[in-house]
């Protein structure tokens, strides 16, 4: 049984989906003009933003609202909001790579309660209400059980383009490459947190990350069985800037190595 609110989400991320994976057969064909494919980029990520705040906010107009394209309107509900990256991956997106995301989140009092991550390249819909387990396609997910780090491959984010803190992320490679399976950057955050959630990765962290991108990745972590702390280890994820999450066996280990920086 899916709430009110899981389908109204559902629709959006569908909605924005079908008109990105249109645009994206295009992008394609603009490669060879740099200017024209990024111009177009842009209006494919403002087209999804506007897709899915015309089904949110139509179906819920007093809940607040939190979008990397148009920012942060209060509602009248100030106990709700949604947060939303109409288009998590966008320099895969630009290039053609199909690995790419929409993101959505409610959030209530503090705390993420519903969350839809939408692959729509791949057809794979993430999907977690909280203590309702996390879901794709139907079907039930879990975390990984690898207890080894040896075993266990990560996820993150390198900071691009001079945005983060390069030299504490590049210090976390040089201590977890040797004494792991190995550590990805796949460019998705929402993709990186539904593959923990979904067992495909042991774990991931990210020094320098925006509450849209991790919104709805923390709860699918959640309800999948896995632990999420900020890098810190102190307070509320959503907002912090930064995010480690595992499977909670090699959680305390990941934890520690990334903590060691700070
Ligand atoms: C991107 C992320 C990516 C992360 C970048 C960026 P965008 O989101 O999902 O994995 O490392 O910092 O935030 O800009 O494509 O929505």
């Amino acid at each position: 049984m899916q709430s009110a609110n899981m389908n109204v989400m559902i629709k959006a991320a569908r909605k924005a989906g079908r008109s990105l994976v249109k645009d994206f057969r295009e992008v394609e064909n603009l490669q060879v003009s740099v200017k024209g494919a990024g111009d177009f980029v842009s209006r494919a990520d403002h087209e999804s933003e506007r897709i899915i705040k015309e089904e949110l906010r139509g179906a819920r107009p007093n809940y607040g609202w939190l979008g990397e394209e148009t920012g942060a309107e209060p509602g009248e509900d100030p106990t709700r909001r949604w947060l939303v990256d109409p288009l998590d991956g966008t320099t895969n997106f630009l290039h053609g790579l199909p690995h790419w995301a929409v993101s959505i989140a409610l959030e209530h009092k503090g705390e993420i309660i519903a969350a839809v991550v939408f692959d729509a390249a791949k057809d794979e819909l993430y999907t977690a209400e909280k203590g309702g387990g996390a879901w794709m396609n139907g079907q039930r997910l879990r975390v990984s059980g690898r207890r080894k780090m040896i075993e266990s491959v990560f996820a993150t984010g390198v900071p691009f383009g001079g945005n983060g803190p390069l030299p504490a992320t590049l210090k976390d490679l040089a201590r977890l490459m040797p004494i792991t399976a190995g550590v990805r950057r796949f460019g998705t955050a929402s993709l990186d947190m539904a593959y923990v959630a979904a067992g495909r990765f042991d774990g991931y962290w990210e020094r320098h990350i925006n509450a849209w991108d991790i919104a709805a990745g923390i709860l699918l972590v959640k309800e999948a069985g896995g632990f999420v702390e900020t890098i810190r280890g102190d307070g509320p994820v959503v907002d912090a800037g930064n995010i480690v999450c595992a499977n909670p066996q090699v959680f305390p280990e990941l934890a520690k190595i990334v903590r060691t920086w700070d």
